[in-house]
């Protein structure tokens, strides 16, 4: 099977980030440190690069960073209540075994299925009683489509106390998407209890949540518990948000909530490793015509591997795992430069399609300021990475990042308030087609380029309204996972 580095060498593929081994890639499942080794479980189309019939793909790495393509974990089986697909879901070390739960999808029904591993992860036996619930809880009206899809999926499985518990992800018809709270003595025998939190699709603040909720996910983190959902409506998918609130008496209240990153991250896990540390990756959707991805034979990506945490105001933090820093190569550093404004600053020998970025600049006096990544030298094509204090927004201004323009180029901002005194900075990860930003360890942002020109490899920076400061910029190119 090879690995993500031996793959087909195309010049949007990205290097150091997991995809496919070829063909349709969508949400990472069943994430698990087991045994000291890392399994990646990932809703995978094996023939079709614009997706259809979806399987469990799977690989494994030892540090996070080097992935091994293995067979596929489980496929749909004709006749039977997964046939037409294997979904979301995760793994549990049940007292020594690892136990797959997924939603398994036959006809308009995405039911609760099982299957364990006797080999380490390597292959899954199917549980003869599937689906292990039959069906979704009475007196509740789910969201359900025209093509008769009953929307209620995406199970995730934890111990506590004495217990397994399992939440499940849906819509209540009218109101708005839901997560519902399943427990167990046996992982085998399910007792609906009731949902955690209902959401209200009227609401547009904080955050409009829709009308389903995919891939929820319900964890500890710090001194609180942190609930991630994916925001589903109207035959679309849209973003994913993190609350952090309180988790008592079997209820979820938020006492934060936001979008995760308004970009093409979506359907994020997390799973805690043998270190303790609460690790997240999450699907990157393409964006980018039909056409293109049906002749790209590839399709989706992963994030880097992102380390949770919270911060004293109870908010999401995020930090790249420091195991992907031996990838880097070939550092530069530029320090104190100062940026007069209207015109762009490029830094020759910073040039590159596959880097990571560390940089601090003070805005001072700019109405705007940021990071030039991908340029052509006639400047035909390039990508902004932009701050604007004022406006206390990050974007990745996408309407010059390439020639062809059939993907999606749409701005999306990610809200960005600095404090007085406070530096901007910037944690980049440029990988052929993606753009990955996480400002301030506190606002995460990533977006899809598909440049034309082999050369649209510039690095600059630029200050417009006002001077700026970069005090230090660290860049390194980064080689293949
Ligand atoms: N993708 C899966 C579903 C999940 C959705 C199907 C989220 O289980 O709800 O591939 O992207």
């Amino acid at each position: 099977m090879g690995t993500p580095s031996e793959r087909i060498d195309d010049p949007l593929r990205p290097v150091y980030h997991f995809t496919a081994p070829s063909n349709w890639l969508n949400d990472p499942n069943g994430l698990i440190h087991w045994k000291g080794t890392y399994h990646l479980f990932y809703q995978y189309t094996p023939d079709n690069p614009l997706g259809g019939l979806k399987h469990w793909g799977h690989a494994s790495s030892k540090d996070l960073v080097h992935w091994r393509d293995h067979p596929i974990a489980i496929s749909p089986t004709p006749g039977s209540c997964d046939e037409d697909g294997i979904y979301s879901g995760c793994t549990v070390d049940a007292d020594g075994t690892p136990m797959a739960f997924y939603s398994g999808v036959r006809g308009p029904n995405q039911l609760v299925c099982r299957a364990s591993s006797d080999d380490d992860l390597m292959t899954w036996i199917k549980d003869p009683n599937n689906p292990v619930i039959d069906a979704p809880p009475d007196g509740l009206e789910l969201v359900t489509t025209d093509d008769g899809t009953i929307h209620y999926r995406d199970p995730s499985v934890w111990r506590e106390d004495d217990s397994w518990w399992m939440t499940v992800g849906t819509g209540i018809t009218g109101t708005g998407g839901a997560v519902l709270l399943y427990r167990s003595r046996d992982l085998a025998n399910w007792d609906y209890v009731g949902p955690i939190l209902i959401g209200d699709s009227s609401q547009r603040h904080p955050v409009w949540t829709g009308t389903v909720w995919e891939c929820p996910q319900l964890f500890p983190l710090g001194d609180r518990h942190v609930l991630l959902i994916s925001v589903w409506a109207d035959e679309r998918t849209y973003y994913t948000a993190w609350m952090a609130g309180t988790y008592r008496d079997l209820r979820f209240t938020p006492e934060h909530t936001a979008i995760l990153d308004p970009g093409c991250f979506y359907a994020p896990q997390t799973f805690e490793d043998e270190q303790g540390r609460r690790i997240m990756f999450g699907w990157l959707r393409e964006q980018r015509g039909r056409a293109a991805m049906a002749s790209a034979t590839w399709n989706g990506a992963m994030t880097i591997p992102w380390e949770l945490s919270l911060g004293d105001d109870r908010r999401l933090r995020y930090r790249p795992v420091p195991e992907l820093q031996v990838l880097r190569r070939d550092h530069r550093r530029v320090e104190h430069l100062e940026l007069g404004p209207g015109h762009a600053t490029m830094l020759p020998g910073l040039d590159g399609d596959t880097l990571e970025l560390d940089v601090r600049i003070t805005p001072g006096a700019a109405r705007v300021v940021g990071l030039i990544l991908r340029r052509s030298p006639d400047g035909s094509e390039e990508t902004r990475i932009v701050f604007e204090p004022d406006n206390e927004a990050l974007a990745i201004d996408r309407t010059r990042s390439s020639l062809d323009t059939t993907g999606d180029r749409e701005r999306h901002e990610a809200p960005l308030a600095l404090a007085d005194g406070e530096t901007l900075q910037l944690r980049v990860f440029v990988d052929r087609t993606i753009i990955e930003v996480v400002a301030n360890g506190r606002v995460m942002l990533t977006e899809r380029i598909y440049p034309t020109r082999a050369d649209s490899l510039g690095v600059g920076v630029f200050a417009e309204g006002g001077n700026a400061i970069v005090e230090r910029l660290d860049r390194w190119r980064m080689t293949a996972g």
